[in-house]
């Protein structure tokens, strides 16, 4: 598939109304070539999207096609490859745009990745609209990403952050978010899906009890847009954020979806070349969003990578994507809770394909090493989540988390090498 062209979304909508058609896992994984690798002589078995997915060949290829016939710096050229190179670049705005529904490419910016998403928020909107005293509202489960940018303000404005408590299943409760919020709240920053625990936080709600306080909402949807169909008009979050390479794209790449009436007010992020109307030595105009905040040549090739990301997400289905990793979070869990010595933390109802566990007796670096031997990859440590972690009362966790290429044979395989661990410490 070009990646510039539109991603093919109907494949949602066709699924809708077509007779339910088996999601070949099986079939997707072919896709990505580095599925097929033995580890320590075993076939490999890739738990650890949260942390990053991998890429299906037409991502790769998407990308070498382009560097290989296309490439040329953007915006700036009158030849043909600067133009091609353009347009094919600034069709990536538009699949995006489909992609989460936004309104207009004009709210689509294209960023380093998630977290520079929020830097850009905390640095442009914070700075120019929050004042001493002022109140941004996070949870308990954020990653670092959505606590530290804040803090990095709140030590420059004398804000205050309060912390949305989180129940004992690492779920959050509406009443505990009406609660915090007061007149004094102009920012809630809360996570769309927990990377730690796999929790779907109510953010729709979240999102109108805010804005009846007149607080805007910035979703942090690293671990939100990967797992199902987010339309951000429905939602009606002023901000929403993403990574590309958790979403079977490349590094380098995030975005930053912002309401345009909200964009245009705010300040450059970053000064340069590409996001200026005139420079003189006196005074210097900026372009309109999104260009105002993509100062320098943008990560073009990465780009193109994440729009043929989104088309092969897209034609898949991302509802589909959504059944398959439910089916096998409860088929995992299932498993999993027959496993004497493991406790599985978070136990929301509403859950994403993560799964994290602790094992009486063994620490989960040792976990991710006795699985490792057998080509089992999961994560160990604290996700970027250390507050949730001293809340849990655990130095970590180990976790396993999937994504549209994960099946049943790679749940099976970790309950039984996990039944090795239990024997081992048991
Ligand atoms: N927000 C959430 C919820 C995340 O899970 C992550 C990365 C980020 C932000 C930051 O993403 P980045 O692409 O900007 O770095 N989470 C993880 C993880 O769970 N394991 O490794 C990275």
């Amino acid at each position: 598939m070009i990646a510039s062209k539109p991603a093919a979304a109907p494949a949602d909508e066709l699924f809708a109304c077509a007779a339910p058609q088996l999601f070949a896992a099986q079939q997707y994984r072919k896709d990505f070539p580095i599925l097929s690798q033995e580890i320590h002589g075993h076939p490999l078995i890739y738990l650890d999207s949260a942390a990053s997915a991998q890429k299906p060949r037409m991502v790769i290829e998407a990308m070498q096609r382009f560097m290989e016939n296309d490439y040329a710096n953007i915006h700036r050229g009158v030849h043909e490859l600067s133009v091609r190179s353009t347009d094919k670049f600034e069709a990536v705005r538009e699949t995006v745009r489909r992609f989460i529904n936004a309104a207009s490419t004009n709210e689509i910016i294209f960023t380093r990745v998630g977290t520079e998403a929020i830097n850009l928020v905390a640095s442009s909107w914070g700075r120019k609209f929050l004042k001493s005293g002022d109140e941004i509202l996070i949870t308990a489960l954020e990653h670092h990403a959505n606590i530290v940018p804040w803090q990095l303000l709140r030590a420059e404005l004398g804000l205050k952050l309060r912390i949305i408590p989180i129940t004992k299943e690492g779920d959050i409760r509406l009443e505990d978010v009406k609660a915090a919020l007061s007149p004094r709240t102009k920012l809630v920053a809360v996570a769309h899906v927990s990377n730690a625990l796999g929790t779907i936080l109510p953010i729709k709600e979240i999102i109108t009890l805010a804005h009846a306080q007149g607080a805007l909402v910035l979703i942090d949807g690293c671990q939100g847009v990967v797992h199902m169909p987010v339309d951000v008009r429905d939602l009606d979050a002023d901000f929403y954020v993403f990574t590309g390479h958790k979403l079977y794209g490349p590094t380098g790449i995030g975005v930053l979806y912002g309401k345009f009436d909200v964009l245009k007010q705010m300040p450059p992020y970053q000064g340069g070349g590409d996001m200026i109307a005139s420079v003189t030595f006196e005074e210097t105009t900026y372009k309109d969003p999104p260009h105002r905040f993509e100062a320098g040549t943008p990560p073009i090739v990465e780009v193109i990578g994440l729009g043929a990301a989104i088309d092969y997400v897209s034609n898949i289905g991302m509802s589909r994507i959504a059944q398959h990793e439910t089916e096998l979070l409860h088929y995992a869990t299932e498993k999993l809770q027959r496993i004497n010595s493991l406790k599985i933390l978070g136990t929301a109802p509403k859950k994403a394909g993560v799964i994290s566990f602790v094992m009486e007796g063994a620490h989960p670096h040792d976990i991710g090493t006795i699985l490792d031997r057998q080509g089992i990859a999961i994560r160990a440590g604290h996700h970027c989540a250390q507050p949730l972690m001293d809340i849990l009362g655990v130095p970590g966790t180990a976790r396993a988390s999937f994504a549209l290429y994960t099946t049943k044979d790679d749940v099976n395989a970790l309950v039984d090498a996990l039944g090795k661990v239990q024997e081992i410490f048991g």
